[in-house]
């Protein structure tokens, strides 16, 4: 079993106008008034791309045996296409070769979000060629670092960068498009991805290659069997209005090689290409795991014709500091779901919680609500192995605070605290927690 923490390029590098890298579409999303909590940017974040070094040894004494990062795109290939930067490529070269030196397995996550600002001004996702450019992209990734990575992720939630970054445009790039261009930038991260699994195959023949899905499982209130396949068909349902969030959309053709059985998949389908179904040839590719990023989950019970229907959260239930509720059965039902459906082993690429942290009078960090947060949810992962679940990694979100999207630095994820003023790293109660956590199983 792996035990991993997890970070994103542009969440902890800072470092966004230097050596040569080019923009991202963060980078220019954050110069808009009024789109980020307090105007923070990325612009120096945790510092990471100078700091490297020294986080990498607070891993190595965290004693996790992986971490998953990703690249950011436009740093290695400041236009998107075409020219490589040399001291991008240095930078990601360094970091590997750092986390190989205490034997740490770097998982490379190709794409979390910070598109190349030069694609995007050519259409972004929307463009037909996205998928050559993503496929690039992978082949730079692939010839300079895959004698060394052999763990990488296509994307990391699809739900999110389109949903939000191109539904309701909260997220970068910003954009509020309609249906069927909605529809037209999803199915090109399909191809792309496809197209990436691909090459990376052709490139590193033994590589293991998966893909992340954002996941809020449906949890049934009652363990009949009813409830449970209430549960199971509201988690993979596909609604018209919200299927960019859909967990079938996203997942059923690549891990499945279908595109969502349903009837209101035909007020979609109709503005893919006629022929989206030859399509899959492409799209689906055999995968070594399915990646599942779950930080809780939404009760349901059933009515009397077995339906499932909703059951608020209790007021007693604990939230998070983002306000998101603590439903620690979450880990246990939504690898049960997706096991059932991809039969592919799991690996929990994200869980974690955020907490008001403060640094106390004694200089620590106490978040005794993330340990306990975190113990909680990895009992669901041990219950679900024990039933036969074939998770074979966890990875915490998030390794060090970071810059959390449209809520700048407000909250903060980490099991390392960041002095966002001095740069100084604290390791958190919930660190050193983890850390005896990993100990005992390895
Ligand atoms: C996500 C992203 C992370 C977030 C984390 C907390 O899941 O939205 O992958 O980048 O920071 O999930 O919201």
């Amino acid at each position: 079993m792996i035990y991993g923490t997890s970070t994103a390029s542009y969440q902890i590098e800072g470092a966004a106008f230097e050596d040569g890298k080019g923009l991202s579409v963060w980078d220019v999303f954050c110069e808009r008034p009024n789109v980020i909590k307090n105007s923070d940017t990325g612009n120096v974040s945790c510092d990471h791309y100078h700091k490297y070094k020294e986080d990498i040894k607070l891993l190595s004494e965290l004693g996790v045996t992986s971490y998953r990062f990703s690249i950011s795109w436009p740093r290695i290939l400041p236009n998107g296409i075409g020219e490589v930067n040399p001291k991008g490529i240095n930078f990601y070269n360094n970091l590997i070769n750092e986390l190989l030196k205490y034997n740490i397995e770097p998982c490379v996550t190709l794409f979390h979000w910070d598109y190349p600002y030069e694609l995007d001004k050519q259409g972004g996702w929307l463009n037909d060629k996205s998928s050559d450019w993503f496929e690039y992209y992978t082949e730079v990734v692939a010839k300079n670092f895959g004698d060394r990575v052999k763990m990488f992720i296509t994307f990391n939630e699809p739900q999110v960068f389109i949903g939000h970054g191109h539904a309701t445009g909260h997220h970068a790039p910003g954009k509020r498009l309609s249906m069927r261009e909605l529809a037209a930038c999803s199915f090109n991260v399909l191809l792309s991805h496809g197209k990436a699994v691909k090459k990376l195959r052709e490139l590193i023949p033994d590589c293991k290659v998966g893909y992340t899905s954002a996941t809020t499982p449906a949890i049934p209130v009652n363990s009949t069997e009813k409830n449970i396949d209430a549960a199971y068909k509201e988690f993979f349902s596909f609604n018209k209005y919200y299927w960019f969030w859909n967990t079938a959309w996203w997942c059923d053709p690549v891990f499945k090689g279908t595109f969502p059985e349903s009837a209101e998949f035909s007020e979609i389908s109709k503005f893919l290409p006629k022929n989206y179904n030859d399509y899959l040839k492409i799209i689906y590719q055999p995968l070594d795991f399915c990646g599942i990023n779950c930080y809780n989950g939404n009760y349901y019970d059933i009515d009397k014709n077995g339906n499932a229907v909703c059951v608020p959260h209790s007021s007693n239930a604990s939230k998070t500091a983002i306000g998101w509720p603590v439903t620690p059965d979450a880990l246990y039902w939504v690898t049960k779901l997706m096991y059932e459906r991809y039969k592919l082993p799991i690996i929990i690429t994200e869980n974690g919680m955020a907490c008001h942290d403060t640094v106390s009078l004694d200089g620590c960090v106490h978040d005794f609500d993330r340990i306990d947060f975190l113990n909680r949810y990895l009992l669901g992962v041990e219950k679900a192995k024990s039933e036969g679940i074939d998770i074979i990694g966890y990875y915490t979100w998030s390794f060090m605070d970071n810059f959390e999207w449209e809520e700048g630095y407000q909250y903060r994820f980490g099991l390392t605290y960041i002095n966002y003023e001095t740069g100084e790293r604290i390791k958190k109660d919930s660190f050193l927690w983890y850390k005896k956590y990993i100990n005992k199983y390895i």
